[in-house]
């Protein structure tokens, strides 16, 4: 018995290589307050970080002579706490890693110093430049090198491939009323670009449980990352201090949650539940490790805090969460990252400034749009985007998705103010209308720019194009919220099928998309779900192809050469689809499993699909003004594609 006890002890915390921190979870027995989980953690050696996601009775405990990180349990300590009567259950937190992205070492960077204004103006504005001519341009110094605020060609880009935000503001819009908050390693607020549009109320540390999210300083800078996201942002205009943020008037908080020896699912539900009816939008340019081979997600608890944020943050308005799908390249696939693949969350690609894949993309079929992160992908390399960084200073070397997260929540922030009544489906739902394939193009064509079934272009990489902040302004002044949505199991198949090198596994579900439900009948579609369970004698060789009934392909699963898990497999995993946006579900889907390697030694086992649609049950742009269709004439496709035939069973 005590042996059999050890064991398990064992695999739990030490074999199978968890790690254990100095947080518990702390549930106590109804009706509780904070005065009896104060109580409970004076009289048992704890104290109280916490109350956890504002519910009445779980809190979050952290023990001060508990090391930070351990790899076996603190069982005595644990013991006391189960002990007290007040409480109902409590867990000692698990510690796992999660990296933020884009981050390179400081040698390769350099700092810019402050520069001094350009008194002579503004370098590079461009004659057959089509903005309003009463728009003054910002006489920030480094204004003229934000080649993706305004692309004039700087940097060996290509002309006008640029967010669009000059259009944006020529509508008076610049993001008053809206605050972002950074979830990453601090910002330094004290920064003279960002002290102004600093929100201090909104911000939180939680890697030192503080209300000052300031980095904390080591020699190679580091923790630069939040600030430099921030400025991205909220770096403040005319100020003759870097550049400026794509929405200069938006508050900028700080919620400083990567810089602990291991991440904790309650650090991350506590940051994306940190005051949700003031932050409006919470930008992540972090996730699981980028290095192909791992797959990983948000935890029970964090799952529940987005869940949470989505239905009633903003004050019910729904949370915007914005992430950046990953840094591992063309050998990673963000599908196998659950928080840039997850529903709730906007995933935003990049491009490099003449519109190609920069060559730390990763793709999937979750990725929503994209931005901008870097110059040229061969040429110059040094184009980074410019921004502010730690202690007074600019850079203009900010790069990868990390870059590309924080430019989507500026846009977003710059919709937020044109309309405050936005909610979380409505954004994803403007993303998709009014982002542009422009001159995006991948250099080796592998990832199909295609039509959909709802006449939308998407690409495997960018999603449905770069965001076009102008129009996005235009057209969310304009919007009515999106109808209900509904979500229907379109069917199930829980059968083991063998697949090998020779012989790829074909399946079909033909569903009605729960015609018959009222409570769950979808006939337009936004997001599509496979939870799919699979092994193989090396996971990063499967691929798997998703085909909608109308005949649009999402690669669900890529190559990933560096996966060799062979015990492990994928177990339910959501893999998300963004393609299908706008069709109609009815008819037979077919999943398509199969090897991407020549060995001929290669076996998989598949045991479950089962697919999920979401989506609402009226057309979804039928309230909108028929003048948009000349501002965004793919909202006229769609509109002509869901009042044909095809859409009609
Ligand atoms: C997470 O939630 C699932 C489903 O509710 C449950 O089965 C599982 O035990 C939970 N995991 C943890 C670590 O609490
Ligand atoms: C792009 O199209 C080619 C040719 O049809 C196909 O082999 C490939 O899998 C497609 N890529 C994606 C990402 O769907
Ligand atoms: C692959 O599977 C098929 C059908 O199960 C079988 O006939 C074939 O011999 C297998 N090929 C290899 C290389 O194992
Ligand atoms: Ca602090
Ligand atoms: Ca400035
Ligand atoms: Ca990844």
């Amino acid at each position: 018995m005590k042996i059999t006890w050890i064991l398990l002890f064992l695999c739990e915390y030490v074999v199978c290589g968890k790690i254990v921190t100095n947080q518990w979870h702390v549930h106590l027995h109804d009706p509780a307050t904070q005065e009896s989980a104060n109580k409970v953690a004076q009289e048992t050696g704890f104290s109280v970080l916490r109350n956890h996601l504002n519910s009445p009775n779980e809190f979050v405990f952290h023990h001060k002579t508990v090391p930070h990180v351990s790899s076996v349990p603190s069982w005595s300590q644990h013991k006391v706490l189960l002990a007290h009567h007040l409480v109902k259950n409590a867990k000692q937190v698990e510690g796992f890693l999660r990296r933020k992205r884009g981050y390179k070492p400081i040698k390769k960077q350099g700092r810019v110093p402050l520069p001094t204004i350009n008194k002579k103006g503004i370098p590079g504005l461009g004659e057959s430049d089509n903005i309003k001519v009463d728009l003054k341009l910002p006489t920030d110094p480094l204004f003229s090198k934000e080649w993706y605020i305004r692309n004039t060609g700087q940097a060996d880009g290509v002309k006008d491939l640029d967010l669009n935000v000059l259009s944006a503001w020529a509508q008076g819009i610049t993001g008053k009323g809206v605050t972002t908050a950074i979830m990453d390693d601090g910002i330094d607020y004290l920064h003279p670009d960002l002290s102004k549009n600093y929100n201090a109320e909104s911000s939180y540390d939680f890697s030192s449980n503080d209300p000052y999210p300031f980095p904390r300083y080591t020699d190679d800078w580091f923790n630069s990352h939040g600030t430099r996201c921030a400025g991205e942002i909220s770096a403040e205009r005319d100020n003759g201090i870097c550049g400026v943020g794509v929405a200069y008037d938006s508050k900028i908080a700080g919620l400083r949650m990567l810089d602990q020896p291991y991440m904790t699912d309650l650090i991350e539900a506590a940051a994306m539940s940190y005051d949700r009816d003031n932050i409006d939008i919470y930008s992540a340019s972090w996730g699981p490790t980028d290095d192909g081979r791992t797959v990983d997600g948000p935890r029970n608890e964090t799952m529940r805090a987005i869940v949470e944020g989505v239905n009633k943050g903003r004050k019910g308005k729904g949370s915007i969460y914005v992430w950046a799908s990953g840094d591992g390249g063309a050998a990673d696939d963000c599908n196998c990252d659950g928080y840039a693949a997850s529903m709730w969350t906007i995933s935003i690609n990049s491009a490099t400034n003449d519109g190609e894949t920069a060559s730390y993309d990763e793709s999937c079929s979750s990725t929503l749009a994209s931005t901008f992160s870097n110059g040229k992908a061969w040429f110059s390399l040094d184009a980074g985007v410019g921004t502010v960084d730690l202690y007074g200073q600019c850079t203009l070397h900010h790069s990868g998705t990390s870059a590309a997260a924080p430019e989507a929540a500026g846009v977003f922030a710059l919709a937020l103010e044109a309309n405050s009544n936005i909610g979380w489906r409505d954004m994803q739902h403007l993303t998709v209308l009014t982002s542009k394939r422009n001159h995006l193009h991948d250099r080796d064509r592998r990832h199909n720019w295609t039509i959909n079934g709802a006449g939308l272009e998407f690409n495997h990489l960018f999603g449905y194009g770069v965001l076009d902040a102008g129009d996005m302004v235009r057209v969310a002044k304009k919007w009515v919220n999106v109808p209900e949505r509904f979500h229907c199991i379109a069917g199930q198949i829980d059968k083991r099928y063998r697949f090998n090198v020779t012989k790829a596994l074909i399946l079909e579900i033909d569903t009605d998309a729960c015609k018959s439900d009222i409570g769950h009948r979808v006939n337009y579609l936004e997001h599509v779900q496979a939870f799919v369970s699979v092994k193989s004698s090396r996971r990063g060789d499967i691929t798997m192809f998703l085909t909608s009934p109308m005949g649009t392909t999402s690669m669900i699963l890529s190559h990933r050469p560096k996966d060799d898990d062979s015990t492990r497999g994928f177990t339910k995993w959501p893999f998300m689809t963004t393609h299908t946006w706008g069709e109609n579900p009815r008819g037979k889907w077919k999943l398509t499993v199969m090897f991407d390697t020549k060995d001929p030694l290669s076996q998989g086992i598949f045991s479950e699909w089962v697919l999920v649609l979401h989506g609402t049950q009226s057309r979804p742009y039928d309230k909108l003004s028929s003048s948009l269709e000349k501002i965004i004439p793919k909202l006229g496709v769609v509109k002509r594609q869901h009042a044909s035939n095809r859409f009609s069973q």
